[in-house]
């Protein structure tokens, strides 16, 4: 009996074994492949650390009802106490549940002084070096693991503006990241875009109707002012979403402080004097087609400012409005303890002149001392970090920071020294700033340095402008169904989904619907005469402007060429003999389209994975729907202005396939060099040679100019109604 009992014991023993040990085998790899599995998934898991930022990071995330699976010690202090009790409930609830590992953690130091409910500005010096340790910190984890371990471990206890920035500029830049997409800032904050009254209608409509049946809020045209103040009438540009969306991915793709390998792009400098440049060309003659003269450059600091503005933003976070600045309210020096700042007006207007100074005397002085010529090429490029600035400015002591605390002196001009406790208003924020008309007086001003130091390099002569044998012999804007050479504006309706950026139960879809400018879409249509032997190679410039000026007058070329706004750049082949290049208005170089501007990541992602990678950086761009002025209704006189330059002068040896290249004249190309060796506005980044006086006066043969309308119908389509007529 006992020894049955040995026998069949280890018999069963033996077995028990085996099945262990194939088991084993089995399990290493089912464990290698959920490894591998989690590995892909953890990538695209960081983005719910996006979703419903003031929302403890332990809570339900995103379509999939996913939860992070927090260790204890992560917990922020506030939650320690009821810790396992809380992840139990939640994890119960979920579908899936995210596993996030111990890494050791890095110590958040002086990153945690920006409390939870205060405001983040990049502009502070204080807060863009915090934002710049946090994002090292992202950029330094080791993989994406612990990328993902340190997120979940930092957003509860960092202030969620910052967190947001800071992590999308690390998923931005990282290596191991370019493959997962951001959501639009606008699904995160949709407070820093919407009227507090529609944020409040989005919450009552997400509690009270049921996911399915719940149907678009319509966020009023004209909500922040009435008729009674005429800038009021800018109000459609400054407060459109896809132009402030626009403007905060620009400075997400070009922070100006973090690790120097982030902060050094090709031409950054330049770059941020043209895409300001443009801006201010662009409401110019926006300004023109509403019987507004150009801005006036914010000159004397210490006067009064008339321009008043109340943005009618809540902020989620705090829960309080956006301050708003009534008009004739004048600058002070600040003294804000608080947000460790002490900056004098006096300080600024050093600053601008020590930069003139430079300008003139064509060289600036760096940190070391030395004396670093302003060349003709990459001057430009100096001056903008310098004006700007950022850390790639040759000495910030001497030449300060100009253009920056410009917006921060604006920003506190309603409580200076904190007496009121009151928060910076929407100039702090490259998220608002558009949307206030004093940015433009401010840009402007900037832009009158740049305009400065262009004004002191040698003009182009005809032999440079011009590309031998090749003649521009017409150029048409043709619309389907439409009169030759006119194009059409008018009102559109459109909706995006803000769930994720609501902090409420119960979830699903929340839309609303806005009204922006739109134009049908156009053909150009060139026809270019190639007179030398065989093919050549060119670029074609398109820039439109209007014709005349605020009195109705025909502009001098030294105004009018910083009128020109840039529609479109690409390369063309030429064969000998006659050439006609048809080119859509939806192909610009200037502009992403709509879908991307607001892309919804649950219904639009790109697949693939080289796709993919792109898409980050692909949020940059100038919203489509605002690629042409607003005109008006009995049609706004415009010059079409297209130039074929010699490709031997533009060229950049470098491929960009594959890359992000749409959108390449505001923005550049991911990791590339700038598409275009040229300066940036070329040919009207300089004064005209002698004798020019007029658009006409300047042309060479590879160049031509159109009379062309912008006819305005003021008529509001709905959503469905586009792309029919
Ligand atoms: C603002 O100042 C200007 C010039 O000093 C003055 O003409 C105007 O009446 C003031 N506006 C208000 C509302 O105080
Ligand atoms: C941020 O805003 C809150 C509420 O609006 C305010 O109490 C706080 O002082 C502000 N913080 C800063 C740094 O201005
Ligand atoms: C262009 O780049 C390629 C690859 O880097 C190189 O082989 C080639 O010599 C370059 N051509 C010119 C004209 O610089
Ligand atoms: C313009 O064309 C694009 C792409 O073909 C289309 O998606 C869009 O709806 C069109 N826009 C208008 C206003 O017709
Ligand atoms: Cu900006």
């Amino acid at each position: 009996m006992v020894n049955n009992f040995i026998v069949e014991f280890s018999l069963v023993f033996s077995l028990f074994v085996e099945v262990l040990r194939t088991s084993k085998k089995v399990f290493s790899i089912y464990n290698n492949l959920i490894y591998r599995f989690s590995k892909m998934a953890s990538k695209k898991n960081i983005l719910l650390l996006f979703d419903r930022p003031k929302e403890p990071v332990f809570m339900v995330k995103g379509k999939e009802n996913s939860v992070f699976d927090v260790p204890q010690e992560y917990l922020d202090d506030k939650y320690k106490p009821i810790g396992a009790q809380i992840v139990n409930r939640f994890g119960e609830d979920a579908n899936e549940k995210i596993p996030v590992s111990r890494i050791s953690l890095p110590p958040l130091g002086d990153i945690l002084e920006l409390k939870r409910n205060e405001n983040f500005s990049l502009f502070l010096p204080k807060h863009r070096r915090i934002a710049g340790k946090l994002i090292d910190i992202f950029l330094g984890m080791r993989n994406v693991d612990e990328l993902l371990s340190c997120a979940v471990y930092a957003r509860d206890r960092v202030n969620p503006y910052l967190f947001n920035y800071c992590l999308s500029v690390a998923l931005l830049h990282r290596p191991d990241t370019q493959d997962i997409d951001l959501p639009s800032f606008i699904s995160s904050f949709p407070d820093k875009y919407l009227d507090s009254q529609v944020i409040g209608e989005v919450r009552e409509q997400a509690t009270i109707v049921p996911d399915g049946s719940r149907t678009p809020i319509e966020i009023p045209k004209d909500y922040t002012a009435s008729d009674l103040e005429e800038e009021h009438r800018l109000a459609y540009f400054r407060e459109d979403l896809g132009i402030n969306l626009h403007h905060w991915h620009w400075h997400l793709v070009y922070p100006f402080e973090a690790a120097r390998a982030v902060v050094d792009k090709n031409r950054r400098g330049e770059l941020f004097y043209y895409m300001h440049q443009q801006i201010i060309a662009r409401y110019n003659f926006e300004r023109l087609c509403n019987d507004l003269k150009r801005v006036d450059r914010l000159v004397e600091l210490k006067e009064p400012i008339k321009e008043a503005y109340f943005p009618k933003l809540d902020s989620l976070v705090s829960s309080r409005a956006w301050p708003s600045r009534v008009t004739n309210q004048t600058l002070s020096n600040i003294r804000r303890e608080t947000d460790q700042i002490t900056q004098d007006v006096d300080d600024v207007i050093r600053w601008r002149d020590r930069i003139l100074e430079a300008i003139h005397t064509g060289s600036v002085r760096n940190e070391q001392g030395q004396t670093i010529p302003l060349t003709e090429n990459e001057g430009i490029d100096i001056l903008g970090n310098m004006i700007e600035s950022s850390i790639l400015s040759p000495n910030r002591a001497l030449y300060g920071d100009m253009h920056n605390m410009g917006h921060v002196l604006i920003s506190y001009i309603h409580d200076p020294d904190h007496r009121h406790l009151e928060t910076f208003g929407v100039m702090g924020d490259s998220a608002t700033a558009m949307r206030d008309p004093i940015f433009y007086r401010w840009h402007a001003f900037i832009d009158y340095i740049f305009q400065q130091f262009k004004n002191t390099l040698p003009t182009y002569t005809p032999q440079e402008l011009d590309f031998s044998g090749v003649t521009v012999q017409d150029v048409e804007i043709q619309t389907q169904n439409g009169k030759p050479n006119q194009i059409n504006t008018f009102w559109q309706q459109s909706d995006v989904d803000l769930s994720r950026g609501m902090d409420f139960q119960p979830r699903g879809s929340v839309f609303v619907r806005f009204t922006h400018l739109q134009h049908r879409n156009f053909t150009y249509k060139i026809n270019v005469n190639n007179n030398g032997n065989g093919n050549k190679q060119g670029t074609c410039r398109i820039f439109i402007a209007p014709k005349f000026d605020e009195r109705g007058n025909p502009w001098t070329y030294r105004d009018h060429k910083n009128m020109f706004v840039e529609l479109d750049k690409f390369a063309v082949n030429l064969k000998q003999g006659k050439n006609t290049i048809t080119r859509s208005s939806t192909e610009s170089s200037v502009t992403i389209p709509f879908e991307r501007t607001f892309r919804n990541l649950d219904n639009q992602r790109p697949t693939g994975g080289d796709n993919l990678a792109q898409f980050n950086f692909c949020g940059c761009g100038w919203p489509q729907h605002m690629l042409i002025p607003k005109g008006k209704a009995d049609g706004f006189p415009c010059q079409l202005f297209v130039m074929i330059s010699d490709y031997e002068g533009d060229k950049i040896n470098q491929t960009t396939e594959g890359a992000c290249n749409d959108a390449g004249s505001y923005c550049g190309i991911k990791d590339k060099l700038y598409p275009d060796r040229r300066s940036m506005g070329y040919p009207f980044d300089r004064l005209p040679r002698q004798g020019v006086d007029t658009i006409q006066q300047f042309l060479t043969g590879n160049m031509r100019v159109r009379d062309v309308s912008i006819q305005f119908e003021n008529r509001t389509f709905r959503p469905r109604e586009v792309g029919r007529n």
